[in-house]
């Protein structure tokens, strides 16, 4: 094996945010080691010799030459074994899945998640560790830490590694095995929930309509609702995974996966309409003309766990992240669950999990999962709906109403506001945090402000502290804004607000919450002088 030294300098931005390092798909392809310098730091971070990863990606574009550039620096770092998925794809809570199906010591996956792809989209990589889960901040310190001193990598001079076929190659020590993406994830599905159920249901006609947006869970989901579970075919649609999503953005909200939104809210909608983001541990999950929370949605998952094969013993406890609504905690408080809070990203979940302290978690972003893995995951979201509306034959209207009857409704918004002046999104926090001791008492028409603080986390295993995960405001009512900045966009700054409201009055529980929060909306607005600082009068999404 021809191995090179090959000699690198350091960048200093190669941070990760929320969820792995992300930028400009140009940025990889374009600046020199860019991406072998970050590999190699976590290489470096890990140890890798003699380790074993599973490897895989969304598919998008310059997925496949990454691949190979971490192939054979895997080869030149002596791992011992990297198990890929077939031609390259793994949606990221199946990485999590053979993570921990093999006992293997990590995983990378290549995604930019819910981003756009393509030469003037985004990619990123993400680093799970052993326990299948997200790097947590300890590691990515490292990791960061490591980026800012690197003078060399390593490589292999070899020529592409043929991902097109299962099997097992060696190069060198290393063991280069392709396995089948789908087979696994899908197996574990069907020890979770109730297939039978489900097939009846569809074969009683029940239609649903999931949208893969061209990105990474066609394969799975063709597998699971065509094959497994007896859908019609046609119930996948953009179901191939494309590099360029097919000009579709791949993240499935009320703006991006507009085609699905417009079909469901048609005269002849079918049953359900779902879709997952790029790598596929996102979901966004419709009934005809009806939308679901995503916050309420987790709250339901967690309500309905009886009558789910794999969590009907039991939940041994729930998690939300911090700008989640609080419907989650209210079925915790009547159900005798305990609850946990934690900072924005999936990887505050993975000690609690790890610890069993819970079983579900979830946040407002369209994410939701358990205990089966350490990932959000997008299809075992819709899966649980699914085997919901399988056991009790309603509708996922009627579900959500009487959800909303039994527990009260916490109306829920998140505006966006993408593309800010980075500079002026800092301005705005930053006169928020130097504001927050003056906020309590202060009177806003109806509403008077009882509480601020900018919200710090201790883990509660690991007693990690993270500080600085976004502004909270507290009105006297209850309703709650919260204010922080986006770790994962690539230009520019997202801030995004957050704004809860609960409702126990069953007559008032119909209003349609961009109306019902309308005056909190002004609130907010007013608070952190939004306009004033970002120029703009309007958010660019709002869920
Ligand atoms: C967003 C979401 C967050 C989610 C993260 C990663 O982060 O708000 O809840 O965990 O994306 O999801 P931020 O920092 O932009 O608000 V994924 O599917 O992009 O890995
Ligand atoms: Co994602």
């Amino acid at each position: 094996m021809d191995i090179k030294l090959v000699p690198t300098t350091a960048f200093e931005d190669q941070k990760p945010g929320t969820s792995g390092l992300r930028k400009k798909t140009k940025i990889f392809m374009e600046t020199p080691n860019y991406l072998e310098n970050f590999i190699q730091a976590i290489f470096n971070t890990i140890n890798v010799k003699g380790k074993t990863l599973v490897l895989g990606g969304d598919g998008r574009f310059y997925n496949k030459e990454a691949l190979q550039i971490i192939l054979k620096m895997a080869i030149a770092n002596e791992a011992q074994e990297i198990k890929i998925g077939q031609n390259g794809l793994f949606s990221t809570p199946a990485v999590s899945v053979e993570i921990r199906k093999f006992q293997a010591d990590g995983g990378i996956i290549l995604s930019a998640s819910h981003n756009p792809g393509g030469i003037k989209g985004d990619f990123g990589i993400k680093f799970n560790t052993a326990n299948g889960g997200p790097a947590p901040e300890s590691v990515t310190n490292a990791i960061f830490e490591q980026t800012k001193k690197l003078t060399f990598y390593k490589i292999a001079q070899m020529s592409d590694i043929d991902l097109s076929y299962e099997g097992v190659q060696f190069f060198g020590d290393t063991k280069i095995t392709v396995i089948n993406p789908v087979s696994d994830y899908a197996d574990l599905m069907e020890i979770l929930f109730d297939f039978e159920a489900i097939r009846s249901l569809f074969q009683k006609g029940f239609k649903l309509r999931y949208d893969a947006l061209n990105a990474v869970t066609g394969p799975y989901a063709k597998e699971i609702f065509e094959e497994r579970l007896g859908a019609f075919t046609g119930t996948v649609v953009h179901g191939e995974p494309k590099e360029d999503f097919g000009g579709l953005h791949p993240d499935p909200n009320l703006t991006y996966a507009k085609e699905l939104v417009d079909i469901m809210y048609a005269p002849d909608a079918p049953d359900m309409g779902a879709a997952s983001d790029g790598d596929g541990d996102r979901n966004m999950v419709l009934g005809s003309s009806f939308f679901v929370n995503p916050s309420d949605s987790i709250a339901i998952l967690a309500a309905n766990y009886e009558l789910v094969k794999g969590y009907k013993q039991g939940l041994r406890g729930v998690a939300r992240s911090m700008a989640t609504s609080r419907a989650l905690d209210t079925v915790a408080d009547k159900k005798g669950f305990a609850h946990y809070e934690t900072p924005t990203g999936w990887k505050f979940f993975g000690s609690l999990l790890d610890a069993g302290k819970i079983t579900l978690c979830g946040e407002e972003s369209f994410g939701a999962g358990s205990s089966h893995i350490r990932e959000k995951d997008g299809l075992w979201s819709i899966l649980y709906w699914l085997n919901i509306l399988a056991k009790t034959g309603k509708s996922i209207e009627e579900v959500v109403r009487e959800h909303w009857r039994t527990y009260g409704r916490h109306f829920y918004t998140r505006h966006d506001y993408e593309g800010i002046e980075t500079e002026r999104a800092k301005g705005l926090m930053d006169n928020l945090k130097r504001r927050l001791a003056s906020l309590p008492g202060m009177q806003l028409s109806d509403y008077e402000i009882t509480w601020a603080d900018d919200f710090a986390y201790t883990d509660p295993i690991t007693r990690e502290m993270t500080l600085d995960q976004g502004i909270r405001v507290f009105l006297k009512d209850n309703s709650r804004i919260i204010y922080r900045l986006s770790g994962t966009g690539t230009q520019g700054a997202t801030l995004r607000v957050y704004i809860e409201k609960y409702e126990s009055d069953v007559s008032k529980q119909s209003q349609d919450t961009q109306k019902a929060l309308k005056d909190l909306i002004k609130i907010a607005g007013d608070i952190a002088g939004i306009s004033a600082f970002t120029g703009m009068t309007a958010p660019t999404v709002i869920t």
